[in-house]
């Protein structure tokens, strides 16, 4: 399948002549959801975004900020990072032959994260400090030297991944009523509300964010942002405005859910729907079962990455191995016992 610049030129701020940097990107499952149906009674759908190329909604926005930068003659992309965005950011600049540098909070990423940004060949920074500092610092270095800064601050970034909208009108043709999505830097929800204003269609925003990391529920930032949910650990959003914006036009709302309302949601969506997501992603199922959806009868749930970036967290959480002997009867009762 062509990636999304290909699929939505016409919307997107590239001109037929501009060169693409693409892995396929966009296209990703909307799937229904019975368990978390009937748990909320409302119909619910998945959008599994996961299914992208490095296994995460980044790459709608990457493949635009990438293409922007290679068309801007830049010799390197830096982002800040908890994660998904480093990933990313090193995969689409090993496509286009940039440099890649990475900054995240040390010992605050997850596993996957961290061997695909090295394995993509960025050069990965462990900032002693968090997300927030990290990002303070990038946008101080990309002000001083010509590397191309691909974090949502990024107006290309919110282009690209306000495509995930279109891809929901597309498939669902009576539309949706609300959209429970997960609230990190804020990025997310600021082009899936950009989406779906340039459609015409304003279903209710609905954001959550971790009850340790939730800046916008209380409005204000948390200095020490802390939840399972690595990838959401953020205390500054930096779209904090436009996604208030974005939840107050919709009549929707921004709410926390704890950590253990998300690894719950997380579980059921494994073991009861069949679908592996990373922690944060279960953020916006979490917040749909603790909060619900006001009068919505469609809801279309964001599952923003792909289970397999964080191994530690999923083993954590799951059943252990049944150790057998290499013997017919031990299998027969490992198996069926
Ligand atoms: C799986 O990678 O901020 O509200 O640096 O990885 O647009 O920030 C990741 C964010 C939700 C929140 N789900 O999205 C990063 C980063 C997952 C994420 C979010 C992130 P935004």
């Amino acid at each position: 399948m062509v990636g999304l610049i290909e699929r939505y030129r016409e919307r997107l701020p590239f001109a037929p002549e501009d060169p693409v940097v693409s892995l396929g990107e966009g296209g990703t499952p909307l799937i229904p959801a019975p368990h978390v149906s009937e748990r909320a009674g409302v119909e619910v759908w998945l959008k599994l975004e996961g299914a992208n190329p490095t296994g995460s909604f980044k790459d709608r926005g990457m493949t635009c900020a990438v293409s922007a930068a290679v068309r801007e003659g830049a010799q390197a992309v830096v982002c800040a990072s908890t994660g998904n965005t480093a990933a990313s950011a090193a995969a689409y600049a090993a496509r286009a032959g940039l440099r890649g540098a990475v900054i995240v909070p040390e010992g605050k990423i997850a596993t996957g994260k961290l061997a695909q940004a090295l394995m993509h060949g960025a050069r990965v920074i462990a900032l002693r400090g968090n997300f927030d500092r990290a990002l303070e610092l990038v946008r101080e270095l990309a002000a001083r030297h010509p590397v191309a800064l691909v974090n949502s601050v990024n107006e290309l970034r919110i282009e690209g991944q306000k495509t995930a909208a279109f891809e929901l009108l597309e498939a669902l043709e009576d539309g949706l009523d609300a959209l429970c999505i997960p609230v990190g830097n804020a990025g997310n929800i600021t082009a899936y509300w950009r989406g779906f204003t340039e459609a015409g269609r304003r279903p209710r925003m609905l954001g959550f964010q971790a009850a340790g990391a939730a800046p916008l529920v209380h409005g204000a930032p948390v200095a020490d942002p802390e939840t399972v949910a690595s990838a959401i650990r953020i205390g500054r959003p930096a779209r904090w405005e436009e996604a208030m914006d974005a939840m107050t036009s919709s009549g929707g709302a921004v709410r926390a859910v704890s950590d253990q309302q998300i690894l719950a949601a997380y579980r059921l969506l494994a073991a009861g729907e069949g679908v592996f997501c990373e922690p944060a992603s279960a953020a916006s199922v979490a917040g749909l079962l603790a909060h619900g959806a006001g009068d919505a009868r469609r809801v279309v749930c964001v599952l923003t990455g792909h289970g397999l970036k964080d191994p530690q967290t999923a083993l954590e959480q799951a059943g252990s191995v049944v150790p057998s002997e290499s013997e017919l009867g031990a299998i027969e009762r490992a198996v069926l016992g």
